[in-house]
């Protein structure tokens, strides 16, 4: 059984979306990051990062930083299609999910919902929501564009899509920002997922 460390409305709400669509034996552990649990020693131990998500394997390997988790969940169920075999495409998809938590997420949200977490000084951390604001603005519009007319942002429903999942559910929920057409229909078609409505007790708080 896999122990899954999880903060509700928090990025770990994509990897949670990931465990349903792959079917994966799951317990899960909840860390609430708003509380301050990431910098409890316990967890430490396990997450020197003291960040969510995390996964625990069978053999007492601990999976850290979103993009591997994601990968190594769909490698875990190749059935369910969630990342190509195909070296470019492969590569498309780790560059929109490398996009979505390096730059919309780390450089854009991080900045706007917790710019006291790096500057003191009201004036700089109004000039840092402001950026981060900006970044997240820039980057729905490049998701969008790189979407287009398709349902997903591949074209199926892959990894990248339990990313992009959990920056809308950000931007419509806390942010009040204008997000594209487009990806507010993805926003739809991801949560029509029995994945979604599997997930759901532990979205939110
Ligand atoms: N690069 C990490 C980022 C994870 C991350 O920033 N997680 C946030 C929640 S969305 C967190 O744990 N924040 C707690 C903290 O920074 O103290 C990943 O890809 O998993």
């Amino acid at each position: 059984m896999l122990t899954f460390y999880h903060s509700p409305q928090s990025c770990s709400n994509g990897i949670l979306l990931l465990l349903h669509e792959v079917g994966a034996a799951f317990e899960t552990r909840i860390v609430d990051v708003r509380a301050g649990d990431q910098r409890g020693a316990a967890y430490l131990a396990l997450n020197p990062k003291g960040k969510v998500p995390a996964l625990g394997l069978e053999d007492g390997a601990v999976l850290t930083e979103f993009g591997a988790i994601a990968l190594w969940l769909a490698e875990s169920d190749p059935q369910a299609g969630l990342a190509p075999a195909d070296p470019t495409e492969r590569a498309r998809l780790l560059e929109m999910l490398d996009f979505i938590v390096g730059s919309v997420h780390m450089r854009g949200f991080t900045f706007d919902k917790v710019p006291q977490k790096f500057l003191a000084d009201p004036d700089g951390q109004a000039a840092l929501k402001a950026h981060g604001r900006a970044e997240v603005i820039k980057g729905l519009k490049v998701l969008s564009d790189m979407m287009g007319d398709a349902p997903y942002l591949i074209g199926r429903f892959s990894v990248a899509d339990s990313a992009l999942f959990y920056v809308l559910d950000w931007a419509v929920q806390d942010g009040g920002y204008d997000v594209p057409a487009n990806l507010m229909a993805c926003l739809k078609r991801i949560k029509a997922r029995p994945a979604y409505a599997a997930a759901a007790s532990l979205l939110s708080r």
